[in-house]
């Protein structure tokens, strides 16, 4: 990489690609990075001349989704993108990958978004769903015409999710559901719910998706505010009062955690490209800001200690795009296993977290202010350690494959 001439910080991506990611991609894969990068950098990462702010940071700022994008998404075709059949797109899960990497360079908080419509919500429809299910909803998620929100997470049930206390009864020609879930990505504006809930027992084996819509009665998903993370992404409670639902809607095909856990298969495998995307952000920050500021009388990007930095940056994001893209081969051919998976998931995201923290240090006090993505991509990097599965809790699954032992309880 050689040093440009130019520093122009209205250039909002530089690609970070050492070893030549490109070359292995197909002309689609391309294509769907090179839109979906041009899409984030055109919408959300033009900074208003008048605040100084990107639209991204102005919505972080105000604790708000860009609602008036939301339709953008549909015509960019990255929601189920990886999902075949019902008009959706088919891509690769590369494509579904990059697609994830750039979105969460603009922010987390949009890759959440495609992430839970996508992975959490249109999937278990896809896989698990009745053709009329399908039918009814899969095109118009995909067009982002029907927004959908995951709700597995109670409030006394987070890394347990096989304890869930929400219950659903078989009361003649519908379901009864009783019940709250907790931190929700999407659940206010959410038109449709997949709420997971134990039917017929009390053990794990008894628990089955149903798909609660924003009108029936007896739900509600109030938003919770006051978050300093992922500001720019709604965050909901998920409440189920006597909600009454018709038999149609439980979704037939799969009992027990392997239904929530099939789904989290694949929206953890698109964490693991999207915070690389958030990493790139702050890497390409740090290296034009190095680049740029002066101290005792030379660019402090001349400095070995922050070339350093700089350097194991670079060498962490590649030994992690090189990562991603092997597990989006094998989840192409089919022979991808959990806790590969939880891998990639825990090591990237512990990665980009390090790296906005380096990124930010590099900054000096400049790095705090909301000019810069750092701290935005910093903050929201410590939902995504924790959401998906905690970091120590993939460090667990990988724990129990290379042991065989469990040590959850
Ligand atoms: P365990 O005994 O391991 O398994 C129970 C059943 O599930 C099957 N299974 C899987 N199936 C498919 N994929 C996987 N990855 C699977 N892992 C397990 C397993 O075969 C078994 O099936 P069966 O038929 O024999 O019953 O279950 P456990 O309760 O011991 O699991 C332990 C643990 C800790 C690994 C698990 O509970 C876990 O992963 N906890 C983390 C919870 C979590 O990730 N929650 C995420 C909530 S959603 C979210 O955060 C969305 S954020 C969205 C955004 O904004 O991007
Ligand atoms: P806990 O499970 O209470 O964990 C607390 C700490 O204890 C962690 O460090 C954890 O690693 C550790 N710990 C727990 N068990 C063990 C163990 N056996 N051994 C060692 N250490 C352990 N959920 C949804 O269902 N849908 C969503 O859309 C969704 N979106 C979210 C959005 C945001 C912004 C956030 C922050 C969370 C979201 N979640 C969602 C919830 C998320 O999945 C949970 O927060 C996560 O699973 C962890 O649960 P918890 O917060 O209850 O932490």
């Amino acid at each position: 990489m050689s040093q440009h001439e130019d520093l122009d910080y209205s250039t909002t991506y530089e690609g970070v690609d050492f070893y030549n990611i490109d070359s292995m991609l197909t002309e689609d894969e391309r294509m769907i990075q090179e839109s979906v990068r041009e899409w984030v950098d055109d919408r959300f990462l033009t900074q208003d001349p008048k605040t100084g702010l990107s639209v991204i940071e102005s919505h972080y700022q105000a604790g708000t989704f860009p609602m008036e994008l939301i339709k953008e998404f549909g015509d960019m075709e990255v929601l189920g993108i990886n999902l075949e059949g019902y008009g959706l797109p088919g891509m690769s899960n590369i494509s579904y990958g990059l697609a994830c990497q750039e979105l969460e360079r603009g922010d987390s908080g949009l890759r959440s978004f495609a992430s839970v419509q996508g992975s959490l919500c249109m999937y278990p429809i896809w896989a698990f769903g009745t053709e009329e299910q399908k039918k009814k909803y899969l095109l118009k998620m995909g067009k982002a015409e029907l927004i959908g929100c995951f709700g597995l997470t109670e409030p006394d049930h987070g890394s347990n999710p096989g304890g869930m206390l929400t219950k659903a009864i078989d009361d003649g020609d519908s379901y009864v559901l009783n019940g709250a879930k907790m931190w929700i990505t999407n659940g206010t504006i959410a038109d449709l719910a997949i709420v997971w809930a134990k039917l017929g027992g009390d053990s794990s084996k008894h628990i089955r998706g149903f798909i609660v819509e924003k009108d029936d009665v007896g739900f509600s998903a109030p938003e919770m505010k006051n978050k300093n993370s992922l500001r720019a992404s709604i965050t909901s409670e998920l409440v189920l009062q006597d909600c009454r639902i018709p038999k149609n809607r439980l979704l037939p095909n799969v009992a027990g955690l392997k239904g929530p856990f099939s789904c989290l298969n694949n929206a953890r495998y698109g964490i693991s490209w999207g915070a690389l995307g958030a990493a790139m952000g702050c890497y390409h920050s740090a290296r034009l800001y190095a680049l740029n500021r002066t101290q005792f009388n030379k660019p402090i990007a001349q400095y070995q200690l922050v070339q350093n930095k700089l350097a194991w940056m670079l060498r962490e994001i590649t030994k992690g795009q090189l990562l991603a893209f092997q597990l989006g081969k094998m989840k192409d051919a089919g022979t991808l296993i959990p806790p590969q998976i939880s891998l990639a998931k825990m090591n990237n995201v512990d990665i980009a977290l390090q790296i906005a923290r380096v990124s930010r240090d590099i900054h000096g006090a400049n790095g705090i202010l909301a000019e810069y993505p750092i701290m935005r991509h910093m903050a929201n990097l410590e939902s995504v350690y924790t959401y998906e599965g905690t970091h120590d809790i993939h460090n667990l699954i990988v724990g129990r494959w290379i042991t065989g032992l469990q040590a959850f309880f």
